[in-house]
């Protein structure tokens, strides 16, 4: 098992029901998501045998904010 932590920049965050979306979204694939509202950053851990980060990006644009 090898953890990876990412810091994605995150468009469109602007209130914590945005930030518990994409946290909630996040859950099953990422050990550890942190969201930084003022920043507009996400920053995630996950294991690489259990998520990649094309995964990660897709379920938070599935919540209707831009990985950028
Ligand atoms: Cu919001």
């Amino acid at each position: 098992m090898r953890m990876i932590k990412e810091t994605l920049r995150v468009e469109g965050m602007s209130c914590n029901h945005c930030a518990n979306a994409v946290t909630g979204a996040l859950k099953d694939l990422a050990a550890e998501a942190t969201v930084d509202l003022k920043a507009g950053t996400v920053t995630v851990a996950y294991d690489e045998s259990r998520a990649n980060i094309e995964q990660i990006k897709a379920a938070i644009e599935e919540q209707g904010y831009d990985v950028i």
